[in-house]
């Protein structure tokens, strides 16, 4: 079995107009993945981008809940607005994986993950693994989450992704994002890494200076790097351009360009 995080950053500009979509470089994603299916099982999990992020930001989702009945009202519209944002991200990239005659199927994940402080702490994978044995492609997402701690919060992909990867032990989790991999500094500034090992991410994250909050609602790169460190327990694990033709499938290869941590 193989997770892909389909980034935000691929199906979409993150800096550019709200809800905007990128279906070409999807088409072409789905199209790679139909070379390996149904050799391969898949799960894919994809990410806010421009659809999630915006509006969580807004209704300030990740504070949670608050006390007073006016502003916690207010919130709750948020939180739908903005479930209903990713719903509208998932119904285009199901579409498209439809289209060139993938079985993909939608899995919300707000009605299945439940969080505390935005890690999961309850996920019925069962449904997921049903799908798999039935030869589906489940579809998740980054969506809103319910949660133990703060009554709602945002429930990344990546987070998605960890718990997967600890129940289901796949043979890899590849990362689709805007650039080649994971660099040592800025993407353009610092080199690009290629064999990463698990131990090294703890020293690259100072050096990112990944302390800091990023203006992603769940953290950007240094979220990733920290989950990858987890993930990496249970899987392969690959960072790949997936706006270039290609990479993906050198990546559920094992020839692909990219950043690879090997388990
Ligand atoms: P989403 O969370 O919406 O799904 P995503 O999974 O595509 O998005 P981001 O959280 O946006 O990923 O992280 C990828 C971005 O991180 C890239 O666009 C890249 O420019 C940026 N980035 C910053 N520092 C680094 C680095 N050291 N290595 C790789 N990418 C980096
Ligand atoms: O982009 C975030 O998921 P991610 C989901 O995978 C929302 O971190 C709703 C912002």
């Amino acid at each position: 079995m193989i997770i892909v995080k389909v980034g935000g950053s691929v199906f979409s500009d993150k800096k550019g107009e709200a809800e905007n979509f990128d279906e070409e470089t999807v088409r072409r994603i789905a199209k790679e993945i139909a070379e390996f299916y149904p050799g391969k099982d898949f799960i894919i999990v994809h990410g806010g981008g421009s659809f999630g992020h915006p509006e969580a930001k807004k209704y300030g989702i990740r504070d949670g809940l608050p006390e007073d009945w006016k502003s916690a009202s207010l919130k709750r519209i948020g939180f739908s607005l903005t479930h209903q944002a990713m719903l509208r991200a998932n119904d285009m990239i199901v579409g498209v994986f439809l289209d060139e005659g993938l079985p993909a199927f939608s899995v919300s994940t707000s009605s299945i993950f439940l969080t505390r402080n935005g890690e999961v702490v309850h996920g019925d994978v069962e449904v997921i693994k049903k799908l798999i044995e039935n030869r589906f492609i489940p579809i998740l997402f980054g969506d809103v989450s319910l949660d133990l701690a703060k009554g709602i919060d945002i429930l990344s992909g990546d987070q998605i992704i960890t718990y997967l990867a600890k129940m289901l032990e796949p043979e890899k989790v590849i990362f689709l994002m805007d650039v080649d991999g994971i660099y040592d500094g800025k993407p353009g500034e610092g080199e690009l890494i290629q064999d990463l090992k698990r131990a090294e991410i703890g020293p690259l994250l100072e050096r990112l200076h990944c302390t800091a909050a990023g203006t992603d609602v769940t953290g950007g790169i240094c979220n990733k790097l920290r989950e990858a460190a987890k993930i990496a327990e249970h899987s392969e694990v690959w960072f790949v351009n997936g706006k270039i033709p290609g990479r993906l499938g050198g990546a559920v290869r094992g020839d692909g360009f990219g950043t690879r941590i090997a388990r």
